[in-house]
């Protein structure tokens, strides 16, 4: 009989089925931080409706609870920086020429900061003890991290990258996960954009090309399929 954890399945996806072993294959959550979804934070500081992405929660709570139920690896990415802001690029301060920036007291804390509420994810989907949390300064989730190091060691091949934003840090982790040698799947409910065409066309940029970067799919075909 073959064991639970190391049934191979295949997903509905595009441009083709993603096939997968759910023993090598981890759940990556990328920056569900309240930074992010909730007002006062990095995202509205920047000028954006954070409105625009709280449908990924819902998506992403179902996924994670079906990744917990069957004991399989689940890690979770907060993009910010060190409170001394040694890590923060000053281009990076600067852009946006906002009154307030990265570091900046806001209504959840110092914007952006690791350590304050904001910077914090949203409870819905607030990590087990026992899932790593990958702190990141940057878009990618493989700069600057251990990140790798930690996929390599659990034997990881596949990653299913879900989270926000869709065109900034799920495209960027998704590329460099890809140049690593990871096949992706995003399930397109559960990552989100400010912005309603970057959401369709950074969807469409990964699974161009005979899937240049990895598969698209949904929450509800990976759902089905575990
Ligand atoms: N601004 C924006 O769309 N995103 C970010 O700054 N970071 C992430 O995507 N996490």
């Amino acid at each position: 009989m073959i064991m639970e954890t190391t049934r191979s399945v295949t997903v509905e996806a595009e441009p083709y089925p993603f096939e997968f072993s759910l023993a090598t294959c981890a759940l990556l959550i990328i920056d569900m931080q309240r930074d992010f979804l909730e007002p006062g934070g990095f995202g509205e500081m920047l000028g954006n409706d954070v409105s625009q992405l709280r449908s990924t929660s819902e998506p992403n709570r179902r996924l994670l609870a079906a990744w917990r139920s069957k004991q399989l690896p689940v890690m979770h990415t907060r993009e910010g920086h060190r409170p001394d802001l040694m890590d923060l690029p000053p281009a990076k301060k600067m852009r946006g020429r906002g009154k307030t920036t990265i570091g900046d007291k806001g209504p959840m804390g110092r914007i952006l900061v690791r350590g304050e509420a904001g910077h914090d994810i949203i409870p819905e989907l607030y990590p087990l003890p026992s899932e790593p949390v990958i702190d990141k300064p940057g878009k990618g989730a493989f700069f600057a991290t251990d990140l790798h190091a930690m996929l390599q060691n659990r034997g990881i091949q596949q990653l299913i990258v879900t989270g926000v934003t869709t065109e900034v840090c799920v495209n960027t982790t998704v590329r460099e996960a890809n140049d690593r040698g990871y096949d992706c799947l995003v399930p397109s409910d559960c990552v989100g954009s400010y912005f309603p065409e970057f959401q369709a066309v950074g969807l469409k940029m990964i699974k161009a090309q005979g899937g240049i970067f990895g598969w698209v799919s949904s929450s509800e075909k990976l759902l089905a399929v575990l």
